[in-house]
C-alpha cells in the first residue's frame, strides 16, 4: 500500500505543471513581459521559467568545486559559521580551496579569452583572403585605420625609391599586416605586438610582474596545462599566467578582431538606429542575426538591402526585410549600418516568439540550445553557419559560411528567410515597445566629438574631467544572467553613474540594454544626468551613454583610456584616471576574461551577480586587494547595482583626490548651487 502511495505522489510530481516565472519579477522591460506571458500561454519554456526550476550548485557557484581528475569531482564546502585559524580543507590530491579556486577562474580566462582571440583568427583569415583578392565580397574599407594598425604591427608605411621616400602601395601593406596579425597567434618568440599601445608606465609594470604574453594561443595552452591534476599549486601563480591570458585577450585578439573588422567592414562613427523587439515588422521577412563575428552577417546586410532581393520578398508578399541582431552580431552590424538590435541575451528566444521570426541566423557565442526546440513551434527557420558551432536537433539548418564563397551563402540564407515568410502559422505577436539610440562610437569620433575643432585631441575630454564637469569615466558591460532581473542592475548602474556626473562607455548587452531604456539619446542627458555632464553632452550633442559596440570591442575603451591618459593632465597610467569597469550582469567566461585584462590594465572593476571565488577567501581577497599592488586595479563583487555605482564613484573620487582635481569639482558644484540661488 505504501509502495502504491509511493508510486502516485511520483507520477503526481512528475505530472505538476512546472514553475513558471512572474514576467515583472523577470525583467524591468515591458517588451520582454509581454513576450514571456506569450510564451507561457502558448506552453512553451523559456530561460525565465527553467531559471525557477534549475538552481545552481552552491559549492560550484563559490568556485570550490574540483573535477580536474577522476578522483573527484573534490568539493570543499566552506564550514558554517566560516573559517576560524588555519584553513584545513583539501582535496583528495591535497588541493587547497585557493588552488582549487584558482584553478577554476583561470580556466574561465582561458575560456574567454579562446573565444575573444578565436573570434579574431577567423577575421584575420578572411582579412588574408581579401588581401590576397581571393574573394570579392571583402576588400580594404579603412585605409587610415589599416595604417594606424600597420604601425602597431611594425609593417612600413613607406617605401624607398630612388632615395626618396615615397608611400607603400595599400595592397602590399594589407598583405603584409594580415600575416603579421596572423603571426600573433603562434609565433615561437617575442611577444604580443599591441602590448606596446599601451601607456609606457602600464607596459613596464607588466614587465616586471612577468605577465607579458608571448603569443595568444601560448597563454590558453599554458593555463590548460597549469591547471591539469598536479601541476600549478599556488594561487599567485596560477593568476599569474591568468593576468598573462587575459591580456592576450584585451591587447591580443580582441583588440586585432576590432581593428580588422574595421579595416574590412569600416571604422563605426555614430548614427541612428532604434532598439527592442519592437524593431520586427509584420509585414516584413524578418531575419534575426546573432552570434559574435560579423565576417557573413556582413554580407547579410548588403544582400538583404539589394533591390533584386527586396523584390523577390515582396512578390512573397512582404513589403520588404527586416534585418535585425541578438547580442554581439547585432552590436556589430548596429555600429556599422544602423541595423538595429532586437534584444539582448535573454531575449533570443522571445524574437522567436513573436511568430514573425521567419530565420534566425546564429555564428558563434551566447546562443542558447534551446533556440531550436523554440523553432520547433513556430515557422522559423533556425540557420546555424559556423563549422565550429552546430546543434543536435534536427530540424537546424547548416549553411557553413566560407569567405571563398560568402555571397551566395548569405544569398541562399536571405532567400530561404524570403520563402519562409508565407510559411507563418500563428498569430504573430510583436511588442510595440522599441527605442531611439544613437551609437556608433569609438576611439576616433570620441576624438571627433570630444576633441574640439582646434585641438584636435582628447583635451577637451581631458578639461572637463579636470574642471569637475565630468566626475570620471566608467566602462560599463557585458551580459544578462538569468540568475537575476533582466536589465535591472544593468540600467540602475549606469543611471546611478550618469547622475553622478560620470560618463559611460558601454558594449555588448549592456549597450542594448542601454538602447532599450533611452539611455543612448543625447536628450537623455537632460533627464538623467547630473548638471555637469548633461552640460557637456549638450554641448557637444553626445548621448551621456557611448556606445562603443561588442564585446571584443572592450579593446576601445582599453585604447580610449590610453588616449585619456596621453592627452595629460590625468596623470600618467590608466590606473591614475578616475576611472573604474562594471560588469552588472555578467554570465559568460567571456566576462572574466575582460575582467581580468581591465584589472591588470589598471581599472578599479566591480562584478554585479557573484563571483564563483566566495569559497577560498584567501584567493578572494588576492583579487580583491593585493592585485591593485601589481596592476593598479582590483576586483570587487556587488550585487546591489546603486551600492555597485556607488563603489565606482568613491574609487572615482579617491583618483580625483590623489590627482589633486578634487577641489575644482567642489568650485563647479558650487558655481551651479550659485547660478540656482540666483535664478530662486
Ligand atoms: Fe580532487 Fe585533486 Fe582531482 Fe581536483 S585534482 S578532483 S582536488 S583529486
Ligand atoms: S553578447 S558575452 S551575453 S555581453 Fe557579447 Fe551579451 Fe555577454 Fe554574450
Amino acid at each position: 500500500m505504501a509502495e502504491e502511495v509511493k508510486v502516485k505522489a511520483k507520477a503526481a510530481k512528475a505530472a505538476k505543471a512546472p514553475k513558471l516565472a512572474d514576467p515583472v519579477k523577470a525583467s524591468i522591460d515591458p517588451a520582454t513581459q509581454q513576450m514571456i506571458s506569450r510564451a507561457q500561454e502558448l506552453g512553451i519554456d523559456t530561460i525565465f521559467d527553467r531559471a525557477q526550476t534549475i538552481k545552481p550548485c552552491n559549492i560550484g557557484l563559490q568556485g570550490i568545486c574540483c573535477k580536474n581528475c577522476s578522483m573527484g569531482p573534490c568539493r570543499l564546502p566552506l564550514p558554517k559559521g566560516g573559517i576560524e585559524g588555519e584553513d584545513t580543507r583539501k582535496g583528495m590530491c591535497g588541493a587547497t580551496a585557493n588552488t582549487i579556486a584558482a584553478r577554476n577562474f583561470i580556466r574561465m580566462i582561458a575560456g574567454g579569452a579562446a573565444a575573444h582571440s578565436d573570434h579574431g583568427r577567423s577575421v584575420a583569415e578572411v582579412f588574408l583572403s581579401a588581401a590576397r583578392k581571393e574573394s570579392d565580397a571583402y576588400q580594404i574599407k579603412d585605409v587610415n585605420k589599416l595604417m594606424t594598425v600597420a604601425e602597431a604591427l611594425e609593417v612600413e608605411t613607406k617605401v624607398e625609391v630612388d632615395g626618396e621616400l615615397q608611400d607603400r602601395d595599400p595592397d602590399e601593406i594589407a598583405l603584409e599586416v594580415a600575416e603579421k596579425a596572423l603571426a600573433e597567434w603562434g609565433k615561437p618568440e617575442g611577444e604580443v605586438l599591441y602590448l606596446k599601445r599601451a601607456p609606457a608606465p602600464l607596459y613596464e609594470k607588466w614587465k616586471k610582474a612577468g605577465v607579458r604574453p608571448r603569443n595568444i594561443d601560448r597563454e590558453v595552452v599554458e593555463i590548460m596545462h597549469r591547471t591539469h591534476m598536479g601541476v600549478d599549486q599556488d594561487y599567485k601563480n596560477l593568476m599569474k599566467q591568468g593576468v598573462r591570458c587575459s591580456l592576450a585577450d584585451g591587447w591580443g585578439g580582441s583588440m586585432l578582431a576590432t581593428d580588422l573588422q574595421d579595416i574590412l567592414f569600416g571604422t563605426p562613427y555614430p548614427l541612428q538606429s532604434e532598439a527592442n523587439l519592437g524593431v520586427m515588422r509584420e509585414d516584413h521577412v524578418n531575419i534575426v542575426i546573432h552570434g559574435h563575428e560579423p565576417v557573413l552577417s556582413e554580407i547579410i546586410v548588403a544582400v538583404s538591402q539589394r533591390k533584386d532581393m527586396i523584390e523577390y520578398a515582396k512578390n512573397k508578399g512582404a513589403k520588404g526585410i527586416q534585418l535585425s541582431g541578438i547580442c554581439c552580431t547585432a552590436n556589430e552590424i548596429l555600429q556599422r549600418h544602423g541595423v538595429p538590435p532586437a534584444g539582448t541575451f535573454l531575449q533570443q528566444e522571445l524574437a522567436i516568439i513573436t511568430g514573425a521570426c521567419d530565420a534566425m541566423v546564429v555564428d558563434i557565442q551566447c546562443i542558447f540550445q534551446n533556440l531550436a526546440n523554440v523553432a520547433k513551434c513556430f515557422h522559423t527557420k533556425l540557420i546555424t553557419t559556423h563549422p565550429i558551432a552546430k546543434m543536435e536537433q534536427d530540424n537546424v539548418i547548416h549553411i557553413e559560411f566560407d569567405e571563398h564563397h560568402a555571397l551566395e551563402d548569405a544569398e541562399k540564407i536571405v532567400k530561404l528567410a524570403i520563402d519562409n515568410f508565407e510559411n507563418r502559422k500563428t498569430e504573430v505577436m510583436i511588442p510595440r515597445h522599441k527605442a531611439t539610440q544613437i551609437a556608433g562610437f569609438g576611439v576616433e569620433s570620441i576624438r571627433y566629438h570630444l576633441g574640439g575643432t582646434f585641438r584636435g585631441d582628447y583635451f577637451t575630454l581631458n578639461d572637463n574631467i579636470i574642471n569637475g564637469r565630468i566626475r570620471g569615466i566608467a566602462g560599463v558591460v557585458g551580459c544578462n544572467n538569468a540568475r537575476s532581473r533582466h536589465n535591472e542592475a544593468h540600467i540602475t548602474v549606469v543611471k546611478e553613474l550618469i547622475k553622478n556626473d560620470v560618463i559611460v562607455l558601454t558594449t555588448g548587452c549592456n549597450g542594448i540594454a542601454c538602447a532599450m531604456e533611452g539611455l543612448l539619446t543625447p536628450e537623455s542627458a537632460q533627464v538623467y544626468c547630473g548638471p555637469g555632464l548633461a552640460e557637456v553632452c549638450e554641448t557637444v550633442g553626445i548621448p551621456p551613454v557611448l556606445h562603443l559596440g561588442s564585446c571584443v570591442d572592450n579593446s576601445r575603451i582599453l585604447l580610449a583610456a590610453t588616449e585619456v591618459v596621453k592627452a595629460g593632465g590625468l596623470g600618467k597610467d590608466i590606473s591614475d584616471l578616475p576611472a573604474a569597469g562594471s560588469a552588472p550582469e555578467w554570465m559568460s567566461e567571456k566576462a572574466i576574461s575582460i575582467g581580468q585584462y581591465f584589472v591588470a590594465s589598471g581599472v578599479y572593476t566591480v562584478f554585479g551577480v557573484t563571483l564563483p571565488t566566495s569559497g577560498a577567501p584567501v584567493f578572494h581577497e588576492f583579487l580583491t586587494k593585493d592585485m591593485e599592488k601589481l596592476y593598479g586595479g582590483m576586483w570587487d563583487l556587488e550585487a546591489d547595482p546603486v551600492k555597485h555605482a556607488q563603489k565606482m564613484i568613491a574609487h572615482i573620487d579617491k583618483k580625483r583626490k590623489e590627482l589633486g582635481i578634487d577641489k575644482a569639482r567642489e568650485r563647479v558644484l558650487m558655481d551651479m548651487a550659485d547660478r540656482m540661488a540666483l535664478e530662486a
